[in-house]
């Protein structure tokens, strides 16, 4: 293809979206447009000021022991309690595993179940989001990951905020992921992987999304993640930081902030309670490819 066509290809889709991506069939990196951290520091401030800088340079902090062991005990066996349910019973929001009929991802459990919607207003938690967002904040995603011992599988690199913002219509980097650990996580039950840095890069990706395609994606993602010449470019730069700490530590990090993790063959499960907090100046509009959409369990919209 002629490169010029390429770049005007590009050049017409930024001038409403300041982030085009699957637009072009050549990946293209751009810089951050939005800040990351959207609040002064003050002594006031939910972080101390070191934390809060490094999650500023790095797109992503990790807290140990933000939550007790019984707290901890209480949303495993309320996980279980779930795990169990929807082993035996399909539901919409239910996501199985790409090969097998295990559990994969409950959605929207920050509004069907009462244990996590309340961990999701957990005053701790919202302090530390609306200070990172400077505003109000709701959580615009919610999950539970099981990576079950032996069948867990992988989630392959990406930036959540491109599929937020093409297939979600999430106009600007004003959202953050907190992920809280109920087991103990450790370099082989497949832990949390992020490029420190990342997040101040937008990584374009190439191809076109299909239709409905969060029903595959959700299982195993292939449009919207990064070619291999973009992840070494960032890894290169930042290298890879694995995310270790016992049950009751939580990772925030930046929704840019380029993430993954490999399957899960050990006897350890390795779940966790994801809960995707959104500044409220921050609401999906349209989605930016168009499309129609997700469903409201994956994506709150009012
Ligand atoms: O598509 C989504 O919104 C979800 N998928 C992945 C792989 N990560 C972020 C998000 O939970
Ligand atoms: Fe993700």
């Amino acid at each position: 293809m002629n490169p010029i066509l390429k770049s005007e290809q590009l050049e017409k889709q930024s001038l409403a979206d300041k982030y085009p991506s699957r637009v072009t069939d050549v990946p293209v990196i751009m810089k951050r447009e939005d800040p990351v951290l959207y609040s002064e520091w003050t002594e006031q401030s939910p972080l101390t000021r070191e934390q809060s800088d490094f999650y500023e340079q790095n797109g992503f902090l990790v807290l140990d022991q933000f939550f007790s062991a019984e707290e901890i005990t209480e949303w495993r066996s309320e996980l279980k309690k779930l795990g169990d349910i929807y082993r035996k019973e399909e539901a919409e929001h239910v996501i199985l595993e790409p090969e097998s009929r295990e559990v994969r991802s409950i959605f929207a459990i920050h509004d069907n179940n009462e244990c996590f919607k309340k961990l999701a207003e957990h005053p701790r938690l919202v302090g530390i989001a609306n200070y990172l967002l400077g505003s109000d904040t709701y959580v615009h995603q919610s999950r539970i990951n099981f990576k079950p011992g032996f069948t867990g599988k992988e989630f392959y690199w990406h930036s959540d905020f491109e599929t937020w913002h093409v297939e979600d219509g999430m106009p600007a980097m004003r959202a953050f992921s907190c992920s809280i650990a109920l087991e103990d996580n450790y370099h082989h039950n497949g832990p949390l992987m992020v490029i420190p840095g990342s997040h101040k890069k937008f990584i374009s990706c190439i191809g076109k999304t299909p239709d409905n395609h969060f029903k595959q994606s959700l299982r195993r993602q292939e449009y919207g993640v990064p070619d291999p010449d973009s992840l070494e470019m960032l890894r290169k730069e930042g290298g890879i930081h694995t995310a270790l700490g016992s049950a009751g530590s939580i990772i925030l990090f930046d929704c840019n902030t380029m993430h993954g993790s490999n399957s899960n063959i050990t006897p350890d499960p390795r779940s966790n309670v994801f809960l995707v907090y959104n500044s409220t100046e921050n609401k999906p509009q349209k989605p930016y490819s168009g499309q129609n959409p997700r469903p409201l369990y994956i994506a709150v919209r009012e």
